[in-house]
């Protein structure tokens, strides 16, 4: 089913608005008009210049700590989500995305969980965003879909969102939904902070096969030296205090379950293979690949 994002103002929205109808039930939404930006001086180059971090290179887009400056502020409903109890926050919780026109961000989820709050300050993005009830196949133990180029979504099969954002939109990204982002305009850059819930939620397929993979990689840790990149001791920033709330109600026979599942997904995986590499590649070619 084609599903129809809420976009609501800033200035209309109260913040318990936005706990009560979208955070908390993990429902996406655009924020619009959250202009703590100048164009004029936040500009491609000094993005460049300040943010082009060896250290903090990631698959498509670098980390950083967080910064609230004359340059970058960080939105007032931003802070109150990551100062919030339930919340876990990483060491580096900013991410930015900064790709030329053109760009295809392979379908994924993020890892450990995490919410994103993406404001996009230049440029534009389309965002397919699909629910975690009806997820496209994933990698197996990983969180990039595993299709293929061709691949169509089908309004029969799968609950999704289709939407741009252009400057000053917010995007609430809630754990678990699918996304793929295509990159519109000559620069597109986004900023996105992200935080872990301290608690799980296994209303969907998606956040029930995290809290199985979680307790796979506590009970058999050499998963995670072959098939995860991330430090699982520092899951979600918090590490072992969210390890065992994650996995806690999961138990050994649903965690083979879990792994059996996972495995035999191999088959597909090699007939991908060349395709996914090639998408993987573009994202890291893309990432800060502007003038
Ligand atoms: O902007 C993009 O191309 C990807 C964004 C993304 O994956 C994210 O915000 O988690
Ligand atoms: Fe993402």
């Amino acid at each position: 089913m084609r599903l129809e994002i809420d976009k609501r103002k800033l200035s209309d929205l109260p913040y318990e608005e936005f706990v009560e109808k979208y955070l908390l039930p993990e429902k996406p939404l655009v924020i619009q008009n959250v202009m703590t930006f100048n164009k004029e001086v936040l500009t491609p180059s000094y993005i460049l210049e300040n943010f082009t971090d060896e250290n903090k290179r990631e698959a498509g887009w670098f980390d950083a700590d967080l910064v609230d400056n004359a340059m970058i502020k960080i939105p007032e409903i931003v802070k109150s989500v990551l100062d919030r109890q339930d919340m876990s926050v990483r060491k580096s919780p900013m991410r930015l995305f900064m790709q030329p026109g053109g760009h295809v961000t392979l379908p994924h989820y993020d890892g450990n969980s995490l919410h994103g709050l993406n404001q996009q300050i230049i440029g534009k993005k389309k965002w397919i965003v699909t629910s975690p009830n009806t997820p496209l196949p994933n990698i197996p133990f990983m969180f990039a879909s595993m299709v293929g180029k061709n691949f169509k979504y089908n309004a029969t099969v799968h609950d999704f969102y289709e939407f741009e954002t252009v400057p000053g939109d917010l995007l609430f990204l809630p754990r678990y939904m699918v996304h793929e982002v295509h990159s519109l305009e000559p620069v597109n850059l986004n900023l996105n902070w992200v935080c872990t819930p301290t608690y799980p939620n296994e209303s969907s397929l998606l956040g029930r096969r995290e809290v199985e993979i979680v307790k796979l990689r506590k009970t058999l840790p050499l998963i995670n030296k072959a098939f995860f990149p991330d430090k699982f001791s520092n899951y979600g920033g918090q590490g072992q205090e969210l390890i065992d709330r994650y996995s806690r109600d999961v138990s050994t026979i649903r965690m083979f379950k879990r792994l059996v599942k996972e495995l035999a997904r191999y088959p597909r995986l090699f007939l991908l293979a060349k395709q996914l590499k090639e998408r993987a590649n573009e994202f890291s070619k893309n990432n800060f690949n502007v003038k």
